[in-house]
């Protein structure tokens, strides 16, 4: 796509974010004067080189790295609600890469690496905290799959080690590690450079930066149709009118397949809520980030003290954003199992997102038998922590037209080819 490669962002009216000091958020609290907007509004252009569809932060880092990374700047990123509003505003923020196939673990490597210097990057402050991240194991199957995880982790050059209950005591004193539990721990995946981001953070500091560089961000504009002539894309039909543009990209979760399907693409993915739930503030006890795919439980402590937790995906395919009270009570069993003492807890909020399954539990990622238009789909439980990686890599693509060695496993011809990658046994969560 060399047209598209002409500009680069000052050429094209980058505008520097704006960097505020102590003093500044101390007066902008103390006095009503207007903080610069993060990103700005625009009426929209009747063409843009590029138009991804879905504004969280798969395709905010995208617009981003198109932008940073190849000059491409004639970019619209569209979102049916406000920005961060669909999955990236809906999950538990965890980042890890200990992965069980080659692929993934090199894949989500990279992720954590890019988070490691995002906030420098997007001059944001994304509160990404490598507390460690460990997945524990009750029973002999799951202590099998995590020494298989470490092993593969190790080759790859991930930092991953299978450690017991004693070790695990030290991480983690206010856990039963004793045999008396119902569920005895035996094990479990010990992965230090896990840990938690903030994720509106992330998606606000895409969002800026993107901005900044000329991108245009339109919320409150969802796409009702797409163009496609002789299997090529030709634009887009939106709630505010018609964009023509020859690469369109699908970085959707939760309506990735109604999108797909617009411009004549089936994709392999089924549909299902994935609940969470956040405590009370309480003062910081949990370091690091403790996973049972036996209890069906994953928590962490923010940094304002807060317990995240989930468990897993609702047993049906649905599009309901809804919580329910049974999954609350699941839950709370679930985590008194490992943790008795946090029985007096309050819950404060809970929320569900949506999951786009596929068959192999690895993503779908670029292009598809329709000329222009490219997926950045089907991330089940695993999409917030691919998204650095994951725009960097659609950037390169749609820029130089060469699949990124990182991603060429993830492709949609795989279904039809039979090269599953296989990342069911490095969920968290139970499907
Ligand atoms: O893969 O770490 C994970 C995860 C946690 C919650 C959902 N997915």
């Amino acid at each position: 796509m060399k047209g598209l490669r002409s500009r680069n962002g000052a050429a094209n009216g980058y505008r520097k974010p704006a960097r505020y000091s102590a003093f500044d958020l101390v007066r902008h609290g103390l006095t009503s004067a207007p903080w610069q907007r993060a990103w700005r509004s625009h009426d929209l252009r009747p063409t843009y080189d590029v138009v991804i569809i879905g504004g969280g932060v798969h395709g905010l880092a995208t617009a981003y790295y198109l932008a940073a990374n190849h000059g491409i700047t004639n970019v619209a990123v569209l979102d049916k609600g406000y920005i961060g509003s669909g999955g990236s505003g809906r999950n538990t923020a965890i980042i890890r890469s200990n992965y069980l196939t080659p692929e993934g673990v090199r894949f989500y490597d990279r992720s954590v690496q890019l988070y490691t210097t995002l906030a420098a990057d997007l001059n944001y402050n994304v509160m990404f905290s490598q507390r460690g991240h460990l997945t524990l194991a009750h029973n002999d199957g799951s202590l099998r799959t995590m020494r298989w995880r470490a092993e593969v982790n190790k080759l790859e050059g991930i930092d991953s080690e299978v450690i017991g209950p004693d070790e695990i005591k030290s991480l983690v004193p206010y856990m039963d590690t004793s045999s008396a539990a119902r569920y005895p721990i035996l094990g479990a995946l010990y992965h230090p450079p896990g840990g938690i981001v903030r994720h509106d953070a992330v998606v606000w500091g895409y969002a800026r930066a993107a901005d900044a560089y000329g991108v245009h961000i339109h919320q409150n504009t969802e796409v009702t149709g797409i163009d496609v002539v002789s299997e090529r894309v030709q634009g887009v039909q939106t709630s505010q009118g018609r964009i023509a543009a020859r690469t369109v990209v699908n970085c959707t979760a939760g309506w990735s397949t109604l999108i797909s399907d617009m411009a004549g693409v089936a994709m392999p993915v089924s549909t299902f809520p994935l609940q969470a739930a956040v405590t009370e503030p309480v003062r910081p006890f949990l370091r690091t980030v403790v996973v049972s795919g036996t209890l069906h439980v994953y928590v962490s402590q923010t940094d304002r003290g807060e317990l995240v937790f989930g468990a897993s995906v609702d047993p049906f395919t649905s599009y309901s954003m809804r919580g329910s009270l049974d999954f609350i009570e699941g839950l709370a069993g679930h985590v008194l199992e490992l943790m008795p003492s946090l029985a007096k807890l309050r819950l404060l909020r809970q929320w569900s997102g949506l999951c786009d399954m596929t068959p192999d539990y690895s993503p779908i990622m670029g292009t598809t038998p329709v000329e222009g238009f490219y997926v950045d789909v089907g991330w089940g439980t695993y999409g917030f922590k691919a998204a650095p990686v994951a725009g960097e890599t659609m950037a390169a693509l749609i820029a130089t037209q060469q699949v990124p060695q990182l991603i060429a496993a993830f492709d949609l011809a795989r279904f039809a080819d039979g090269r599953l990658v296989g990342e069911k046994g490095a969920a968290s969560v139970g499907h």
